[in-house]
């Protein structure tokens, strides 16, 4: 990472497309002007359209749609994650090239960004499509200090910091779905793997998945998830760029987990709620010896589903087929 060049970026982005004098850029990175000026042609190959005018300065017209390293990072305003920053053109799933990075003791926040993945992965080995350059594909190394039992509250939590991003950098308003799913208009938009390799009272690591789909049209999804899943394109008729997506995804994510290590996972769950799809509404739940209809109430402390009935109270559902 260059750390001139994130700076460079961040004082541009703070003058929002006005001009910034080359002069003034020079003192704020202790940097000669002509050094400033190798600096913008760097960023002119990542993308950056920039407009230098004399004796004016310096201008963003367009920040860049590359994904890359470098356009990952500059403007990335987090403190560890994403410091070390992964992307790949193509993987197989970001999942695998995040356990192998692991293994080969990748850091605390490690993270893995692909433009396609040709073996996207769900839960229980269901397939994930990835199609190239329309969605947010990507991977998170933690080594969090938790018991394995806890490591769903991690899925929970980035389910939050995917609800916050989307509802800030678009119009579409996000309701998160028990377990793992992000729902627009009732149709999915996102889901979360979170895979782990620990002893009985150890984490060695945990990896986060994260699949959002941003900018498919109907026909770029398999016809049989056509009626079950969107992107944000779709429900809000713009096309979003996604790196700045993904900075904010990481963003509220570092907070997310930061608050989760200091103040524990009460105000994760109330932000989950928050955005909890159909909380205090009828649903049919489905177990393996049992069907019935309930009231959803939120969610527990280790993840859970509540579910009210009249009968039984409160009851914590830990695996089950849901209709909503
Ligand atoms: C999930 O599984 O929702 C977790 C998805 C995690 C994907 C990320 S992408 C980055 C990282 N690398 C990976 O290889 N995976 C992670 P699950 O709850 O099991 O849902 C899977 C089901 O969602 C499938 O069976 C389909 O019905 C549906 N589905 C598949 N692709 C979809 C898509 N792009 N959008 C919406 N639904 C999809």
């Amino acid at each position: 990472m260059e750390p001139t060049r994130n700076r460079l970026i961040d004082l541009l982005e703070t003058y929002d497309h006005e001009y910034v004098s080359g002069q003034f850029l020079s003192e704020k990175l202790n940097i000669s002007r002509s050094a400033i000026w190798k600096h913008m042609k760097e960023l002119e190959k990542d993308g950056y359209f920039i407009e230098g005018v004399r004796r004016k300065g310096y201008r963003i017209v367009k920040s860049p749609d590359k994904v890359s390293e470098n356009t990952l990072h500059w403007g990335l305003k987090t403190n560890w994650l994403g410091k070390n920053m992964i992307h790949k053109t193509t993987a197989t799933s970001t999942q695998y090239v995040a356990h192998d990075a692991a293994r080969e003791n990748a850091e605390h926040g490690t993270v893995i960004v692909a433009d396609e993945q040709t073996k996207g992965k769900g839960r229980m080995a269901r397939v994930w499509h990835s199609t190239k350059h329309k969605g947010i594909w990507m991977s998170i190394i933690l080594r969090p200090p938790i018991l394995p039992a806890a490591a769903t509250q991690l899925t929970l939590l980035t389910a939050t910091a995917l609800a916050n991003a989307i509802a800030e950098g678009t119009t579409a308003t996000p309701a998160i779905k028990w377990p793992n799913d992000i729902m627009i208009n009732d149709k999915k938009t996102a889901g979360i793997l979170t895979e782990m390799q620990a002893e009985q009272d150890r984490i060695h690591y945990v990896i986060v998945g994260i699949g959002l789909n941003v900018n498919h049209t109907r026909i770029e999804f398999p016809e049989g998830l056509h009626q079950k899943a969107t992107s944000i394109k779709l429900e809000t008729g713009i096309e979003h760029p996604t790196v700045p997506l993904i900075q904010q995804i990481l963003q509220y994510f570092e907070h997310a987990y930061d608050q989760y290590m200091t103040a524990g996972f009460s105000p994760i769950k109330t932000k989950w709620e928050s955005y909890g799809y159909k909380i205090g509404e009828k649903i049919r739940i489905r177990t393996k010896h049992n069907v019935f209809e309930a009231i959803f109430s939120g969610v527990a402390e280790d993840g859970a589903l509540l579910a009210e009935t009249e009968a039984e109270g409160v009851q914590k559902i830990y695996s089950a087929e849901v209709e909503w």
